[in-house]
């Protein structure tokens, strides 16, 4: 196929012209090899007993196949598109077996999972990497529970469909896990038939190369009637300094990605069945290279239960956004003898993956239509008047004293009020002149967002998850307070699409971030960059401070809002060299990283 195709976003339309008459739908079906249609749940990896050691072995290569609608030629993991699922055990070995079939180098790396840093799987950084035809054996005890994924971390082949699910069953039932009859791994990703590289470019050459919603002379129009000239000019003056669009949410968009869930794109419709009254759960994987997805099945609730694998208190909500590399688990009781659509919408609402649930194959409901772009606003991003100081000659935006806590709109504090946040009243520093040209703004005034759903979810008139409803299970054994701070700025650049942390870009960066080993420290996230980061600590848990004290949840990857400033305690238990970074795969190779050395 000729590689410069661009599937269009998946529109309601296509849709109903492609499935119009079930036999039509059939038909889909047969195009799609046996592996993937897959009614039942996703292929298990084929696991061997020795004591007590489960051997799992996987083979990467290239292969052609059928995929998004077309033929593409993907990384296949076991011959599928994802990987077919690990499944462990905890308090048992686990020896995974990776076999390279590529013409060049690749890794797995076995994402929120703690193990020797040597088996972590970061060329560079924990190993050399696998080279062609050769095998590399991950050999660690399995201390944790719960669902996680694993990818590879070389170059760009995770664009190319090197990923699949890792679930780890507990030693011993647990008493506080509710009981489910069924469950699914659900791998969410984005697919293009563009080449990652050509995408990355792209991306360099042209901010906002993917962006299609750019506001029109129309929202000009609207703008001015509800702000008034003044207000709306110097919006539009400020966002005309920062060279970036007030709609630009994701820097790839539907315009190049087909939305896959567990590999199949929304014709396909990958169905996961259930008897009517069961108790499903769902194991929800955000595999993708750069897509935030809202999550909603319309008609039924869903019940959050872990978050990165870890226990929560059960948490009821009609929708929840997940950023790249998070899982979350949920349970769903669908009690009617019906279908339910499980919708994927991407966050700039440019696309949307689409599965079913449903008593039988073949039965399908109603797909809800994409909703409107949200835009986001100054205020919305943490940008009012006194928020943020543009760099790059605006220093207009830099009106006001920096301590307008109350400007409307915040989505952040909420009733609750401020006072028991952890990081209240902390003055921010920034790096010498600013961090430089990597930075082209700094918030001068970063707010607490963990009870906000995000931008486009403030009006919704349902539950959406917030990052304050995340309460662990049990308390952490360890329970000390911080001996130590480390604040860390997310910096960026979009119109050079330079990505960086301090405005160090990892190629620029000083060295490691050095955590001491067995110290418990705080590290603080300041997002300077208009855009969301999921940000992945490997090797260690991050325990995100969302004001429940003991019962604060533990992350391996934590999505810091535009204007946000947050906080983690990190107990720093593993000695070695462990990667940092973006997990937006592009942030990363445009240098959104860093090793962190525990010693
Ligand atoms: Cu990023």
């Amino acid at each position: 196929m000729d590689d410069k195709r661009k599937p269009a976003p998946f529109t309601r339309r296509q849709f109903l012209r492609s499935t119009t008459a079930a036999g039509l739908l059939a038909g889909v079906q047969g195009l799609f090899p046996a592996f993937a249609w897959n009614q039942t749940g996703n292929p298990v990896a084929p696991r061997r007993r020795e004591g007590n050691t489960d051997i799992v072995d996987i083979t990467i290569e290239r292969q052609r196949m059928e995929l998004a609608g077309g033929e593409a030629h993907p990384i296949t993991i076991n011959g599928s598109v994802p990987g077919p699922i690990i499944r462990l055990q905890e308090g048992r070995n686990a020896v995974l077996r990776v076999h390279n079939r590529l013409d060049e180098d690749t890794s797995i790396h076995w994402h929120g999972i703690l193990l020797p840093f040597e088996m972590d799987g970061v060329p560079g950084v924990s190993f050399p990497g696998i080279p062609p035809g050769e095998t590399f054996e991950a050999r660690f005890p399995v201390k944790q529970s719960g669902t996680y994924w694993y990818h590879s971390h070389s170059g760009l082949q995770e664009q190319l469909g090197q990923y699949g699910a890792l679930v780890i069953d507990p030693a011993e039932e647990d008493s506080g896990t509710p009981d489910y009859d069924r469950e699914y791994s659900v791998v969410l990703s984005d697919w293009t038939f563009e080449d990652p590289h050509d995408v990355f470019r792209k991306l360099t050459v042209a901010e906002g190369y993917y962006n299609y919603h750019k506001r029109t002379v129309w929202d000009l129009f609207q703008d001015v009637e509800q702000k008034g000239w003044q207000e709306t000019w110097a919006e539009r003056t400020a966002w005309g300094d920062m060279r970036m669009s007030s709609r630009d949410m994701l820097d790839v968009t539907g315009a190049a990605y087909t939305y896959l869930i567990n590999g199949l794109g929304p014709e396909a419709n990958w169905t996961g069945q259930f008897r009517p009254g069961e108790r499903v759960r769902l194991r929800f994987i955000n595999a993708s290279a750069m897509t935030f997805f809202d999550i909603r099945i319309p008609g039924l609730k869903m019940t959050v239960i872990e978050a990165d694998g870890q226990p929560v208190e059960p948490a009821a909500v009609d929708e929840f956004r997940f950023g790249v590399a998070e899982t979350y688990d949920v349970l769903v009781e669908p009690t009617e003898d019906r279908a339910y659509t499980l919708v994927a919408e991407a966050m700039d609402r440019s696309g949307m993956g689409r599965a079913t649930l449903a008593p039988r194959a073949g039965m399908a409901a109603e797909i809800p239509e994409l909703r409107p772009t949200p835009g986001r606003d100054l205020e919305d991003m943490g940008m009012g008047p006194g928020m943020m100081d543009m760099g790059g000659g605006s220093g207009s935006m830099e009106g006001g004293d920096g301590g307008d806590m109350g400007h409307g709109g915040m989505g952040g504090m909420g009733a609750s009020g401020p006072q028991d946040w952890v990081l209240n009243g902390r003055k921010v520093m920034h790096g010498p002149d600013k961090h430089g040209a990597g930075a082209a703004m700094v918030a001068m005034n970063p707010q607490y967002r963990l009870s906000d759903p995000g931008v486009g979810l403030q009006e919704v008139e349902h539950k959406v998850l917030t990052y304050e409803d995340l309460k662990a299970r049990r308390p952490y054994p360890d329970q000390r307070e911080p001996e130590r701070e480390i604040e860390l700025h997310l910096t960026g650049n979009m119109g050079r699409y330079m990505w960086s942390f301090d405005g160090d870009q990892f190629s620029d960066a000083d060295g490691p971030i050095r955590f001491h080993h067995g110290e418990r420290l705080r590290l603080i996230m300041v997002n300077d960059t208009m855009m969301d980061h999921p940000i992945h600590l490997h090797g260690m848990w991050m325990h995100l401070e969302n004001r429940h004290g003991g019962l604060i949840p533990r992350k391996h990857t934590i999505v810091v809002k535009p204007g946000e400033m947050l906080s983690a305690q990190i107990h720093a238990d593993a000695a070695g060299y462990w990667f940092f970074h973006c997990h937006l795969l592009y942030h990363l190779h445009a240098g959104m990283a860093r090793v962190v050395h525990v010693a």
